[in-house]
Parts: C-alpha cells; structure tokens; sequence
C-alpha cells in the first residue's frame, strides 16, 4: 500500500493566502477516502447539478453522463481515464495540489490532465481557493470528451510551454486566456447563454450570477481584449467573454502567438470592469443581443 500522498494547500499568512506549489504525480488513493469525502463529493455534485440544468452547455451535462459521474461516490481517476483515452486521449494524473505554470503546461501539452487526489473539507464547502478534486473532476473533465475543446486545452498547453520560454509578460497574457476561457468562459448556444468554464460550474453562486446578473459585462469573444483584460481571483468576474463554439477557441490558438506578445506589450492593460469603444457587448439595452459598444 504506497504512503498517503501530502495535501498541498496555501499557506496562511498575516498577506492572506500564500499559495504553496508541488508537483509530485501521486496514485489516486481511492481507498482512503472518508465517508466525508464522499459525503462532501455527493453534497457538491447534487447541489451544482441542480443548479446547472439549463444553464450549463449542453456538451458538459451529456459528457458528465458518458463518464457516468454521480453522487454516489467520488470518481475513479483509473475508470475516467477508460472513457477518456478512447475518446479524445486525453488522462487524469493526480496530484497533491497547485503546480508551477511550466510543470502545469507541459502536462496539458501531453494531453494529461493534472487532478488534486484530495476534496475540500466540509468548512470549505461554499468555497476553496486553489483546485480541490471537485472542481478539477466535475469541473474540467466532462468537456475533455469534446474533441475541438480536448485539442484545444493540448494547444494551450503547448503555448504555454512556448511563453514560458518568452518571458513572464507573455505567460501573464497567456493566463488571462486560461482564465477568461477555461475557467470563466461562456458559450452563446441555441437556446442562449450557457456556461462551459470549470470556475463557474463548481461554484453555485457564480452559475446564477454569470447569466443573470446585470452586474457583468458579456463580451463577444476576442483573443487580443482577453490577453489584455486584467481578472481577479477572489470575487465574482466582471466581465464574462462568450465563445460561439468551441471550434472558435481551437482555431484562436492555431497562429503562433509570439507577434502576438510583442503586441500587447505595447498597449497597456485593461481593468477587469471596463467596456471599450468597438466591444461586442451581449444584452445592451432592451431584451437579449449583441451590439458594438459606441453604436448609436
Ligand atoms: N495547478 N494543479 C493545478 N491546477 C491548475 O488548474 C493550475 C495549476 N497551476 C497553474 C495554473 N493552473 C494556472 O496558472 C493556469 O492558468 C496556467
Ligand atoms: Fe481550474
């Protein structure tokens, strides 16, 4: 029986959270897990699921069945990782916590998805500031089924690992995307809205919050303003960025972003509140559409 992997979360410090970096690939020890953990696992999955019927993208509550997740018990990386490899060769590897940005990359850059083994405590229910087991399995996976997204996450990994070598102000523009896509992204589908960013759907209060509030802007997909548009980690997002599929984030990451960089490091960057003259903005004035900012 190996040793019980560590838990690696942020430190807490009279700053507030330190966040602390590992980034040991450990066997996901399925058998330690306590009736809390379950217990934790099926409360998150029964609430979130609620929550996002009509809400989230159709592909994330279709895929979530394909990998036959319930509330019965936390997942097994080894059985997800079945239903994966067949349908895009993407894997699950466990690990104890957060990872340096080049350790992360190279990970996606291999189609190996990096999952946190441990779930949050009970205390740390309604929120928990790096990726827990909940987040990273209920949130990131199910999309890893969809081939255009799956090869999407492989190239962003690959660029990653290019603007590491760049320089830290490529790999700060290139987190935004990560954040504004990845994690907070919205889809504008048939039936409207939808979410598809693994922040949003394992957070209850930001699913209803990102489509309903009139607080957020929602901006028409655009590569440059995200790579410029500044984000905060610790509050609701100000501004959601709407993909039309999925298709559309591939194809964004299909040129080499190197002139890209050179770009934004000329323009300053954008505070996560504004709305600029020529942004494509969703529901200005009356009832749902798009219209560019500064038309009459
Ligand atoms: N590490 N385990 C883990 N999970 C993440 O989602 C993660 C990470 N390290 C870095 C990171 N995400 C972000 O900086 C990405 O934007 C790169
Ligand atoms: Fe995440």
């Amino acid at each position: 029986m190996n040793a019980q992997p560590r838990r690696v979360e942020h430190q807490q410090t009279d700053k507030g959270n330190v966040p602390v970096y590992t980034t040991a690939v450990v066997e996901q020890p399925w058998a330690s897990y306590s009736r809390e953990d379950h217990a934790t696992w099926a409360a998150l999955f029964e609430r979130q699921q609620e929550i996002l019927v009509g809400r989230a993208a159709r592909e994330f509550i279709d895929n979530q069945r394909r990998l036959r997740m319930t509330p019965d018990a936390i997942p097994k990386f080894d059985e997800l990782n079945r239903v994966l490899r067949k349908a895009t060769g993407w894997e699950l590897v466990g690990v104890e916590g957060l990872l340096p940005e080049l350790t992360f990359f190279e990970h996606l850059a291999n189609r190996r998805f990096p999952v946190t083994w441990w779930i949050r405590r009970p205390d740390q229910i309604d929120y928990i500031s790096e990726p827990d087991l909940f987040h990273d399995l209920f949130g990131h996976v199910p999309l890893l089924l969809n081939p255009a997204f799956a090869d999407y996450m492989q190239a962003y990994g690959r660029g990653g690992v290019k603007a590491h070598g760049i320089g830290a102000d490529a790999l700060v523009n290139l987190t935004r995307l990560y954040w504004y896509t990845v994690e907070f992204g919205l889809i504008q589908q048939e039936d409207g809205l939808r979410i598809y960013g693994s922040g949003i759907v394992s957070s209850k209060g930001e699913s209803i919050h990102c489509l309903e509030s009139t607080a957020p802007n929602r901006l028409g997909f655009d590569l440059m303003r995200i790579m410029r548009t500044r984000y905060r980690i610790d509050t609701y997002q100000k501004t959601y960025f709407v993909i039309g599929s999925f298709e559309q984030l591939m194809r964004a990451t299909e040129p080499d972003f190197t002139p890209y960089y050179a770009q934004l490091a000329a323009q300053g960057s954008i505070p996560a509140g504004n709305v600029l003259p020529g942004d494509l903005v969703y529901n200005r004035g009356t009832g749902e559409g798009w219209a560019r900012d500064g038309d009459i």
